[in-house]
């Protein structure tokens, strides 16, 4: 699914900093040397800087810190996912495009993904702050035969993937999720999942799964009134994310663990979770839109429903709320 521009710099991507010779990836693409040369000054207004080398062609030198579909692809290891990826400097929010794509009928593990949003969406009408270049702000299309009251459990392995993907790629910290849909380092806010669902009464007919990570934010980048609840994987690593090689990670996992799920069911993903889970075992507050019950947190039902010890020594199940620990 990639464009001509977006092939020829994946090869360079590729050669890891080796010079490729123009007539080599010419006759490889079956096109002209000079549409090898217009593609490679395109490349560099967009930023990417090549050198000629005498003898053995163009190298690429620097590259622009983006997260576009040829980064993404050059760390690929899907069967489906993220093979057509549509990229923006900048959208209101990539859940809005992907509602737009799914109802055009967009394929199982299509990817929208911006260097910014102007209008992130959290839950319940709630801010997603989305800072430009900072951060992964990306939308899958799924689309796995389920029922609609299993949606929920996708959230969840979504939470599972993110998670994998972070411990697989970064040692100096630890994330845990906090039920549903939250990741947090050190107690702080790193990345926020939001599930939306395209439905008929009784067939789902894709899901949409929002992940927001904040990767390379310093605390300023934050607006004043998030810094002291949230944080990126820069901070915590205290290294520079590269995040097109964390979206292809995820990617690998979401596309492993949907099939996991949808072949064997919930059971070994619940494992999974309560494995990386920071609310199961602790004193929680759960407000729901009706009540706050406070309890010891106890379990994941096989649904995906939190389960909370009341002091009483009642067990309560809770569908949706906000977790204080
Ligand atoms: C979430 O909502 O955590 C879901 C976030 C999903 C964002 C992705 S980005 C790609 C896709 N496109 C979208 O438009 N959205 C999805 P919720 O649990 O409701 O948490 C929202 C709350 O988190 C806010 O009220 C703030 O308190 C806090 N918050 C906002 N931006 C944050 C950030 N960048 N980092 C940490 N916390 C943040």
């Amino acid at each position: 699914n990639l464009s001509m521009k977006d092939k020829i710099l994946q090869h360079f991507l590729q050669s890891k900093g080796e010079p490729i010779s123009g007539q080599q990836l010419a006759d490889e693409l079956g096109i002209s040397r000079t549409a090898i040369w217009k593609h490679l000054q395109t490349l560099q207004e967009e930023g990417y800087k090549f050198i000629t080398i005498k003898k053995k062609g163009y190298q690429l030198v620097a590259a622009p810190d983006r997260v576009d579909a040829a980064k993404i692809s050059s760390f690929l290891k899907t069967k489906r996912f993220g093979y057509s990826i549509h990229y923006f400097e900048e959208i209101d929010s990539t859940q809005s495009y992907a509602q737009k794509l799914a109802r055009q009928g967009a394929e199982d593990g299509t990817v929208i993904i911006a260097e910014e949003q102007t209008g992130g969406k959290g839950r319940m009408q709630r801010i997603w702050h989305s800072a430009k270049g900072k951060g992964i702000w990306m939308t899958v299309i799924i689309r796995p035969n389920i029922l609609p009251h299993q949606a929920p459990q996708l959230t969840l392995v979504a939470a599972v993937s993110v998670v994998m993907a972070m411990k697989s790629l970064y040692q100096n910290f630890t994330p845990e999720i906090k039920w549903p849909n939250d990741i947090l380092i050190n107690g702080k806010k790193c990345a926020g999942i939001l599930t939306e669902m395209l439905a008929e009464m009784d067939r789902v007919d894709g899901l949409l799964i929002g992940i927001g990570i904040n990767t390379n934010h310093e605390l300023d980048d934050f607006p004043e009134d998030i810094q002291s609840i949230a944080t990126s994987i820069a901070i915590e690593e205290k290294k520079k994310v590269d995040r097109a090689e964390l979206v292809a990670e995820i990617l690998k996992n979401l596309e492993h663990f949907t099939d996991e799920y949808v072949e064997n069911g919930f059971t070994s993903i619940k494992t999974l979770w309560e494995e990386h889970s920071g609310t199961i075992g602790k004193r929680i507050k759960a407000s729901t839109i009706r009540e706050t019950i406070e309890g010891q947190a106890i379990g994941i039902t096989d649904e995906g429903v939190l389960e909370i010890l009341l002091d009483d020594g009642q067990v309560k199940k809770v569908y949706s709320a906000d977790i204080e620990i």
